[in-house]
Order: C-alpha cells, then structure tokens, then sequence
C-alpha cells in the first residue's frame, strides 16, 4: 500500500504545469478517493428536462410560424377573389339603364342571373360557394370558399354613413370566406357622378 501511494505522489507530482490532475487524494495517510468523472444523475436529468422545454418551445414557435403563414395565403387569395368581383361590379351602370329601376335585381336579372347584371345593385345580397366566373363555372382551386356582397346608399360626403334613400352613391362589400371564416372584405364607393 506504501508502495502505491509513493508512485501516486510521483505521477501527481510530474504532471505538466496547467494540467489539472486530481484524480485521487494524494496526501500521504489519507485513502484513494474517487473523483467527479462525469454528469451526476441529477445533472443529467435537469439537462434532459432544459433541452426537452427547449425543443417544444421551438417546435411551437414554428408551428405558429406556420400557421402565420398559411393564414396570410388565405388572406392574399381572398383578396384577389374580393378584387375580382369588385372590377365586375364597378363596370357596371350606377343605375338600372333598361328596366324601371329597383333597388336590387330587377326582372330580367331574376330570370337569367348574373350574365344579365347591369347595374351596381344587382348584386346586393348576391352570393356563391364556390366562387363562380361570369358565367357560372366554378373557379377551381377554391372548394370551402365563398363570396358575397351588400350594397348600401350612402352619404356621399361621408360614405361610412348608409341612408335610407338614393343620394348619389353606393357602397359596395364584398366579403370572402374560407371554410366559414373571412379571409378579406373589400369595400369600394360607386357614384352617380
Ligand atoms: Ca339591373
Ligand atoms: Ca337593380
């Protein structure tokens, strides 16, 4: 045992400056002790929990990333479908110009559709799910999706405010949906001007 601990004291002794040796106690009298190797237990375990909080918070991070992104597309084609039909319905006449005027679909429009829409008002209250061209074929791409639109007079000098009776404008909503949910409205004033 003498013998062991002198050639333990040698070993320590000849170890190069700045490397740390202490692998065993080393003073004369005092029995081997076995030093910190490696991770304790409960290092290893709190690690394990730091990473795995860790990880799900990136994985939830993404996910939201993800979900930003898909909800943005949603928004940018529903737009496009809202631009779309807005063009339409400011291409047409502020008024009926044919039949006694109505506020909404006159006669002809009610017995041949949307091919016959002529003016602003026809579309009020009109909706199709899945959006449709002009002619009725459905644009492919856009099952789930829908769109509608109101049309309200309005106070020309301040089109948030809707009367009762014509004062020379209109406000158009168009409102697209996806699965029941709006992705984009788009408002646009129509004027008799
Ligand atoms: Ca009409
Ligand atoms: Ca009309």
């Amino acid at each position: 045992m003498r013998r062991r601990q002198d050639r333990l004291l040698t070993l320590q002794r000849s170890a190069p400056r700045g490397v740390r040796s202490e692998p065993w106690s080393l003073e004369p009298g005092e029995p081997p002790v076995a030093a910190r190797s490696g991770l304790t237990l409960l290092e290893v375990t709190v690690s394990t929990l730091l990473v795995g909080l860790l990880l799900v918070t990136s994985l939830r991070a993404v996910g939201a990333v993800l979900r930003f992104r898909s909800g943005s597309s949603d928004t940018q084609r529903g737009l496009l479908l809202a631009d779309d039909l807005t063009a339409e319905i400011l291409g047409q006449e502020y008024i009926e110009p044919v039949e006694a005027p109505v506020f909404g679909r006159e006669l002809s429009e009610m017995l041949n559709g949307r091919t016959a829409f002529d003016d602003v008002d026809d579309y009020h209250l009109w909706s199709r799910s899945p959006p449709e061209d002009r002619d009725g074929n459905q644009l492919a791409g856009f099952s789930g999706w829908s769109r509608s639109v109101a049309v309200e007079w309005v106070n020309p000098s301040n089109p948030s405010l809707t009367v009762l009776s014509d004062q020379g404008a209109k406000r158009i909503t168009v409102t697209v949906s996806k699965n029941g949910t709006v992705a984009a409205t788009l408002q646009a004033l129509r004027t008799d001007y």
